[in-house]
């Protein structure tokens, strides 16, 4: 449930990269305002948000530190500034750097190849799409059987990370709406299943549902969004 806050503020579309920081922050049980950034106008290309990020992209968080962008850096700020929820191992525990090479692997490998997956006609020339999206294919393929090694093996993999991959989950079984099948199939990644059914029973994912309009099993058999407000492209 969003509560309103002048300390958080999301600005958000549905479906987006923002729905997981709105995930850590209802898993914080931190108060926030839910800023939607209307994209069927490029609210996210306007002069007014550039200035929060000018990379022009979605999730921002308005913090008391000032605008944050970069979802991998938002997720470790937020789980650095409140302790106590114990959401990622703090600087000093001996666990630290295991969490923080898969967070950037996560950030720096995964998040920008599904971004060419989505848009290659942002990197490439529309033609040569199919033959940049086929190797994409293999490469997250490739990379979500490594993901799915760790959840197997890992003793306890820190919750941020979970809130950074499942919806990177969803959005390879829905999205580009032509392909997203031919290749993904969350069944061929149990442990990463697993990581997904245990994550929608929390109530923070509770919560998305009705705030995103993504359905009552989000990341494990994902449906199209029908969201309450905002268009998530
Ligand atoms: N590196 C960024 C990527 C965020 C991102 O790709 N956001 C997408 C929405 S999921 C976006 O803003 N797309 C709008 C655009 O490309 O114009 C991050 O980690 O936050």
């Amino acid at each position: 449930m969003t509560r309103m806050s002048q300390t958080y503020r999301l600005h958000y579309a549905p479906d987006n990269a923002s729905m997981i920081i709105r995930l850590m922050l209802e898993e914080l049980r931190l108060e926030y305002t839910a800023v939607l950034v209307d994209r069927t106008q490029q609210a996210q290309r306007a002069p007014a948000y550039l200035a929060l990020n000018p990379h022009g992209l979605i999730p921002v968080l308005e913090t008391p530190d000032g605008p944050l962008f970069e979802t991998g850096a938002i997720l470790l700020w937020l789980a650095d500034r409140h302790p106590d929820r114990a959401l990622a191992p703090l600087p000093g525990d001996a666990d630290r750097g295991e969490m923080l090479k898969w967070l950037f692997y996560l950030s720096n490998t995964l998040h920008p190849a599904l971004r060419m997956l989505f848009y290659p006609e942002k990197y490439i020339e529309t033609a040569t799409a199919p033959a940049l999206r086929n190797g994409l294919e293999t490469r997250l393929s490739e990379s979500l059987t490594q993901l799915d090694a760790y959840w197997q093996n890992a003793a306890r993999p820190p919750l941020v990370l979970g809130l950074y991959l499942a919806p990177m989950l969803r959005w390879c079984a829905l999205y580009p709406k032509d392909r997203a099948k031919d290749w993904f199939d969350l069944a061929g990644y149990p442990a990463l299943w697993q990581m997904c059914r245990n994550l929608e029973a929390r109530a923070c994912v509770q919560s998305l549902q009705s705030s995103e309009g993504l359905g009552p099993t989000p990341f494990s058999a994902p449906q199209a969004p029908n969201p309450p407000e905002g268009s998530p492209t």
